[in-house]
């Protein structure tokens, strides 16, 4: 469900005066919608997006309906992969949210936070664990706790508004949730209607979504390849379906080394999230589909 807030939450939630903030609704800086009695309220997601590109400091983040921030107002990512670390092997879930969410409303590209904290942290925690620093209960835990702050997050970001499909997945037997979640967080993030199929499907079945969806995007996040000749084969065949319907086939994940790479056919890869969002980004100005354009279905075949 969309939450609702009133201008005068907003405002006491940035520390500005309601009579400011009604101001910057009339003058269109923040949409708003109508009650029943026509009073404006402000959707949570459209006040987050106004305190982080307008770069407000927020004084109550509770208003906003985000957890809890950190006292110490961390606004810097310099050092949030090792605090992040100590916080998710302590299963300090709380402590965690603080991290993401902190540098979330400090106006921190989502990219930037996935690839520089929390995929920073897993690659320490994978270290620690090598190390026998940590226990493989403390790393599945970890793995939670990211899930969780993952949906919230998602949940707190402005409904896509180019009409742009991307779809993605994960191959069959790759378990890896954590970057393929965050892949269709980052694509939100870049204005596209990103929906995640979700883990461990076959190529078959991937091939059935892209002809029956036709998106602007296939996704795939590849962190562990169990046949590499299935694999190619496999991907090879899904970029066949793809180009005949103009879809760009994007992929990305810790196991595609360059030697398996060389073998691929595909669209575009990415090193990193941050990658993805500009490309998503280019890709989006290029089709130059404007704001709030509906989705015009393609001709099939
Ligand atoms: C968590 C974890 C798991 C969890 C995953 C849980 C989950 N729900 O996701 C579980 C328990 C399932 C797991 C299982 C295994 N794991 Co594991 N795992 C890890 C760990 C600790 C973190 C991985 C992670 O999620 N990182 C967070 C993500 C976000 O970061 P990332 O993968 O680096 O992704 C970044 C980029 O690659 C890129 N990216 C990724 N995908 C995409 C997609 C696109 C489109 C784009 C643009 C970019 C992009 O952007 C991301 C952000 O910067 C790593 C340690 C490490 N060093 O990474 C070991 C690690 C990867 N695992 C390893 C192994 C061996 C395994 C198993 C084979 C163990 C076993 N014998 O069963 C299985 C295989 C599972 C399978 N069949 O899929 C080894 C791999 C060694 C190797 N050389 O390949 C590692 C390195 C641990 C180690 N040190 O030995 N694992």
């Amino acid at each position: 469900m969309n939450q609702l807030l009133s201008p005068r939450q907003v405002a006491a939630a940035i520390g500005v005066s309601e009579s400011s903030l009604k101001r910057w609704c009339d003058q269109g800086l923040l949409s708003t919608v109508k009650t029943a009695g026509g009073h404006r309220r402000i959707p949570v997601q459209e006040a987050l997006r106004f305190v982080r590109e307008q770069n407000y400091a927020v004084v109550e983040p509770r208003l906003l309906a985000m957890p809890g921030t950190d006292n110490r107002k961390a606004r810097r990512i310099e050092n949030c992969a090792q605090r992040m670390v100590e916080e998710l092997l302590g299963n300090n879930e709380q402590a965690c949210q603080a991290i993401v969410f902190d540098l979330f409303l400090a106006g921190q590209p989502v990219s930037q936070i996935f690839d520089e904290v929390i995929s920073l942290a897993f690659r320490m925690i994978g270290e620690k664990w090598e190390r026998h620093e940590a226990e493989v209960y403390q790393e599945r835990c970890s793995c939670q706790i990211a899930l969780r702050i993952l949906h919230e997050l998602r949940s707190k970001q402005t409904p896509p508004d180019s009409g742009l499909v991307a779809l993605g997945a994960t191959i069959e037997g790759d378990q890896y949730s954590l970057p393929v979640m965050m892949s269709e967080i980052v694509l939100r993030a870049a204005g596209w209607d990103a929906r995640l199929l979700g883990s461990s499907i076959p190529f078959d079945s991937m091939a059935k979504a892209i002809q029956q969806h036709k998106p602007e995007m296939f996704w795939l996040s590849v962190s562990f390849v169990p046949d590499e000749s299935a694999f190619i084969a496999g991907l090879n065949r899904l970029f066949e379906v793809a180009s005949k319907l103009n879809t760009a086939v994007v992929i990305g994940g810790r196991a595609l080394t360059t030697e398996i790479r060389t073998r691929l056919r595909y669209s575009a890869f990415c090193d990193t999230l941050r990658h993805l969002e500009e490309f998503a980004k280019t890709l989006r100005r290029r089709t130059e589909v404007g704001p709030k354009k509906t989705h015009k279905p393609r001709k099939k075949g």
